[in-house]
């Protein structure tokens, strides 16, 4: 089998863009007569025809149900689902593929370990600590947690950059707290947190960390051993694969404790009516069929990206949010919403008093996709007193036209809003 780092040192250092733009057939499309320029990156990325191709294939040539049949399609199936589990083991650098398991998403990981580690380890009178800058997956299931075992949600506090506040968070950390769980970087603003530092701190004081890192996965090298978060989770929707797959990465100590989540099929030993003995992991947390397509073209998406690497990933996104930044910031009335230091490829950013949604609609007039609203995040929103954002979010396909027809299309929209 190929691993990744093969491929990445296959490849010469510089990236053709244009080309790799070609590989996504959906930004040839037209919306509302112009050319589509596609800047919601973070709620989902396109696919390049390379993973379109293998769910074709997929289903043209070895579809059938895995770990159960000794037929060939049965077995090619479980042959590339468990090499794909592989590719995402090394794409993360996990030390074991037992630490990977298949979720639906980031939502289904965070909610698999809110339930199983939390029911477990969560006792009354604890304290979890999330951010004010967290997606709703990454307050709800921990909320629904804190309220059955009458413990406590506590809240790292941001400045108005959008970044944490680490004094307040070292504060924040005492004996009561039995894990920490924040996002790499934030969907709604772009900052990217110290987690190295924040998993430092938490290890000296025995507490463990759980990393959401829907954001990050898709656009910087992943390192779960070098960061040495104890669980990590990220959906394969944002990172050019399918939807409906996702990852919980764990240490192996840990989830080797956990109860399963859903009882079924493929996650059991043996069963009788007197005892059920459950399965080795990864397969513990894995109950049902999984989706299988989802899972094998999710290593696809892992051959794509790391084909073309993903330092140059982060450095083209890199590019790119700075023209745009620079772009957007020298026209009038704009106010940019997370301006820290450090920041992935995400622009949020209001004009005047146009709302939003007001702002989206004419965009989406002129072909550019962005995301208007809460995105998800109603703490973070509060917290800034504002309605929610517009939110243009980059991807290395994107290139400089897009962010001409951007600006373009913000200042008619302003023209015609003002
Ligand atoms: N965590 C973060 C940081 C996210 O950005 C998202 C999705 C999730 C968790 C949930 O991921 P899912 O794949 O399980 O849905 N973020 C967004 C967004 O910014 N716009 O739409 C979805």
């Amino acid at each position: 089998m190929v691993t990744t780092k093969e491929i990445s040192t296959s490849l010469s250092a510089s990236v053709d863009w244009k080309k790799v733009r070609e590989d996504f057939p959906i930004l040839k499309r037209e919306v509302n007569g112009k050319p589509l320029v596609y800047l919601d990156n973070a709620a989902s990325s396109q696919k390049p025809k390379q993973v379109i191709d293998a769910i074709v294939h997929y289903y043209s040539h070895y579809n059938a149900n895995v770990h159960r049949g000794v037929h060939t399609l049965s077995q090619e199936g479980t042959h590339a689902f468990e090499a794909s589990r592989l590719l995402v083991k090394e794409f993360i650098n996990a030390s074991k593929t037992e630490e990977v398991i298949f979720t639906k998403g980031t939502t289904g990981a965070i909610n698999l370990l809110a339930y199983s580690w939390g029911r477990k380890y969560i006792q009354e009178g604890d304290e979890i600590l999330i951010s004010q800058l967290e997606h709703h997956s990454n307050i709800v299931p921990w909320q629904m947690l804190c309220e059955g075992k009458k413990a406590t949600l506590k809240i790292v506090p941001i400045n108005e950059k959008g970044e944490l506040i680490w004094d307040k968070f070292l504060q924040l950390l005492s004996d009561k707290t039995k894990l920490i769980s924040v996002a790499h970087i934030s969907n709604a603003l772009g900052p990217v947190n110290p987690v190295k530092n924040i998993i430092q701190e938490a290890h000296q004081r025995n507490i463990l960390v759980h990393i959401d890192g829907a954001q990050a996965a898709p656009h910087q090298k992943i390192d779960v051993q070098d960061m040495d978060c104890d669980f990590y989770t990220f959906s394969g929707h944002k990172m050019c694969g399918p939807t409906g797959i996702g990852i919980l990465y764990g240490k192996e100590k840990w989830l080797e404790e956990m109860p399963p989540f859903e009882g079924g099929g493929e996650m059991i030993k043996t069963v009788s009516f007197e005892k059920t003995i459950y399965n080795d992991l990864p397969f513990k947390f894995e109950a049902g069929t999984p989706h299988i397509e989802g899972a094998i073209v999710l290593g696809d998406a892992i051959k794509y990206l790391t084909g073309i690497g993903l330092e140059n990933i982060s450095k083209r996104e890199h590019e790119l949010l700075h023209l745009a930044t620079k772009e957007l910031n020298s026209l009038d009335g704009i106010r940019l919403i997370g301006t820290a230091a450090e920041k992935s490829s995400v622009l949020s950013f209001l004009v005047g008093d146009i709302h939003p949604f007001d702002m989206g609609t004419i965009l989406d007039k002129m072909g550019v996709a962005v995301r208007t609203g809460h995105h998800c995040c109603q703490p973070l929103m509060a917290w800034f007193d504002i309605p929610g954002t517009v939110r243009a979010s980059f991807s290395f396909y994107n290139n400089e036209n897009d962010i001409d027809r951007l600006i373009e299309a913000v200042k008619k929209a302003i023209k015609m809003l003002s």
